[in-house]
């Protein structure tokens, strides 16, 4: 099939086998075979420069591509996994080996790294607005369908509690989802609309009402409630920008109306434009869950740079890059990162002077894949946890 059939889009073959990289690496190669020194064996660091809006952690996602990407090539990769906490100039990476054997790759290493982690950081930050309340990525329809599983599975490393796209259920999840305007209008009744949902649909769907079609929140919201009683799971609040006014408002008052005629196990879950503070102000006006799309997908890639440190076992390096191969630690209590030359002793925590501990690990060995695969579930509750021992020492967004 040609490239329009496929609608432009690049397999993963293609990706395996370098095609997506820029042309200067392939003139370098050239230039540098040419004089013999493509073979050279170099030491390259990948670390974020900056975060975007200078905030100052994130979470590391791309790793499990980037270790699937060098396998088969003659190197060894040392890198943090994916999950991690992510700070500015600390080398998540490692890559030693010839050049010519991965030096193309840079352009799809940190293509992995920088949009993945760009992703799994906004969704994190807005999870930790939104604390122990639900967050679900409901932004697959925001970006290019053919990475829609990547984007989901890196909104989930990110520590979301679902994504809305079925293809989730390839990677161990179950779609969340409610119902879109379009149903209500099909019916023309906001009613035999919700019933109907509720009648057809099997028992395990949560029956979230979606009440800002044709009248305002408050009005549909209790029609919802009255007409499908203790079987009403929530109500979904989608209100469009023209008619936004005061959103906290909005949640307070179908709070209390819910509230003041006994459907208080009633949910008020909230979607359309969101971002980490709308979430932490509608959270706090009393919303339990919510639905975030552009914000997500559309998250800014993160800077991360790939440098050469070492050629040969002596330390080099560009202007602005620390030379030389480096071991990472980590001080899990609190949340501290310290990279010594490599070999050097463990450091200790500056805050508790306990030895920190090595933080890499050998995800690609001598070409082979190294890398524990993990859970998504595994994953993202451990990001979970993280977000919790960030606020519990005190970060903010
Ligand atoms: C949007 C749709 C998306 C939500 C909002 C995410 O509502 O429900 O899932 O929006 P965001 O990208 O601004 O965060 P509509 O566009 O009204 O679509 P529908 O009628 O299907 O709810």
């Amino acid at each position: 099939m040609g490239r329009e059939e496929e609608f432009y889009v690049v397999s993963g073959k293609e990706i395996k086998e370098g095609k997506v990289t820029d042309v200067y690496f392939m003139r370098t190669m050239e230039v540098l075979k040419a004089r013999g020194l493509a073979d050279k064996k170099v030491v390259m660091e990948v670390a974020a420069r900056s975060l975007p809006n200078k905030i100052g952690w994130g979470i590391l996602a791309g790793i499990e591509e980037v270790a699937r990407l060098l396998e088969g090539k003659n190197v060894d990769v040392y890198s943090l996994p994916d999950g991690s906490l992510l700070r500015p100039w600390v080398p998540v990476m490692r890559i030693e080996g010839p050049y010519s054997e991965f030096g193309a790759l840079e352009t799809s290493i940190l293509g992995f790294l920088c949009s993945l982690s760009g992703v799994a950081t906004v969704s994190a930050r807005v999870k930790f607005a939104a604390g122990d309340k639900t967050v679900v990525n409901f932004g697959i329809r925001r970006h290019h369908p053919a990475i829609s599983l990547a984007l989901e599975k890196a909104s989930l490393i990110g520590g979301l509690d679902g994504s809305s796209g079925i293809l989730v259920r390839e990677i161990g999840m179950n779609p969340v989802g409610t119902m879109p305007h379009a149903m209500i209008i099909l019916f023309g009744d906001q009613v035999k609309a919700w019933k109907a949902f509720d009648e057809v649909l099997p028992e395990d769907v949560p029956r979230v009402a979606l009440v800002d079609t044709f009248f305002d929140e408050k009005t549909e919201a209790l029609m919802a409630a009255e007409a499908l009683q203790d079987r009403l799971y929530g109500v979904r609040l989608d209100t469009p920008a023209s008619r936004r006014g005061n959103m906290s408002q909005i949640i307070k008052e179908v709070r209390w109306e819910l509230d003041m005629r006994g459907y208080s196990h009633v949910k008020i879950f909230v979607s359309g434009g969101l971002n980490e503070y709308t979430v932490k102000e509608y959270s706090e006006a009393g919303a339990d869950a919510f639905g975030v799309g552009s914000y997500i997908v559309g998250a800014k890639p993160i800077d991360f740079g790939m440098d050469i440190v070492e050629i040969e076992g002596r330390p080099i390096a560009k202007r602005g890059i620390k030379s030389g191969a480096k071991d990472l630690y980590l001080c899990d209590e609190h949340l501290i990162y310290k990279y010594v030359p490599r070999g050097e002793r463990p450091p200790k925590c500056p805050i508790c002077n306990k030895e920190m501990r090595y933080a890499y690990l050998k995800v690609v060995d001598s070409g082979k894949l190294n890398y524990k695969i993990e859970d998504i579930k595994h994953i993202n509750e451990r990001t979970k946890g993280l977000l919790k021992k960030l606020k519990d020492l005190g970060e903010t967004l």
